[in-house]
């Protein structure tokens, strides 16, 4: 398996933009998804959006401004309307289907690095990772609890990723199809890199930057939510 480190500086042509579909899993956004959707649409005309069962007005919200806009009618997780979405854009024929945060933490800027080196056929996933691109203002229990998660993942799942909980994702067509999201929430994260290893597709961790603002931090996770995706995690290993 590939794990480097680039940046991009090259342009893509603009039938790369119009092949790669952006995925976003939005739960009770409706106060910033327009305009996080209207950036990444400026450079990425396929935006899919897939409500997860908001009880505030993202879905209207992103109605106004996303390209197609899926809903769950239930709050069911990031991982259950992210293989919605992951398989919508594959039923619409992207070529490249990149995963992105609704509450603004990613930047459009990065999405280019992530989908070059799948489109030159270097790797067929690429992975985002915080601690590669220098994001400088991780909050110190958010930093302890991610380290914790990446040598969880080094030790359980035997892959050696910096960042394992980063939602800035990348798939050629070929491993979205073959990754197969069962775990509904947060713990979807770990169940990706398990499927990475055993499907022996490669990839490359890319550097990337993720914002911490007031909203986000308020919004995220906090340290005893880790302790519920291991346990659900683990609880999915048994019964899968
Ligand atoms: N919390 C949460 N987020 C969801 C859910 N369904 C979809 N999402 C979306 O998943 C994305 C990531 O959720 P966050 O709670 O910010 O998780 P995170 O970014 O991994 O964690 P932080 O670094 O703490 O922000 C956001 O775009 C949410 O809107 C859900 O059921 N719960
Ligand atoms: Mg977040």
């Amino acid at each position: 398996m590939a794990n480097g480190q680039t940046t991009e500086c090259e342009t893509l042509p603009s039938s790369a933009r119009t092949a790669t579909f952006i995925v976003m899993a939005a739960y009770n956004e409706g106060t910033c998804i327009e305009q996080v959707v209207s950036e990444v649409r400026a450079e990425y005309p396929n935006v899919v959006v897939v409500d997860d069962g908001s009880t505030d007005g993202t879905f209207e919200a992103a109605k106004r401004c996303a390209t197609h806009v899926l809903r769950h009618v239930i709050n069911r997780g990031q991982g259950a309307a992210l293989q919605t979405g992951i398989e919508f854009a594959l039923s619409r024929g992207a070529r490249v289907v990149v995963t992105f945060d609704a509450d603004g933490q990613h930047r459009v800027e990065d999405v280019k690095a992530m989908i070059a080196p799948i489109f030159r056929g270097d790797c067929e996933i690429t992975l985002g990772s915080r601690f590669l691109g220098g994001t400088e203002n991780i909050p110190a229990s958010r930093r302890k609890t991610l380290r914790l998660a990446v040598l969880f993942t080094r030790m359980v799942n035997r892959v050696k990723v910096t960042d394992a909980h980063n939602g800035l994702r990348a798939f050629s067509d070929r491993a979205a199809r073959e990754i197969d999201i069962t775990l509904d929430r947060m713990a979807h994260a770990t169940e990706l890199i398990d499927q990475i290893r055993l499907s022996g597709l490669p990839f490359k961790e890319i550097p990337v930057q993720i914002r911490y603002t007031d909203y986000s931090l308020k919004k995220g996770q906090s340290s005893r939510n880790a302790i519920q995706i291991v346990l659900h995690y683990l609880l999915g290993r048994v019964l899968h």
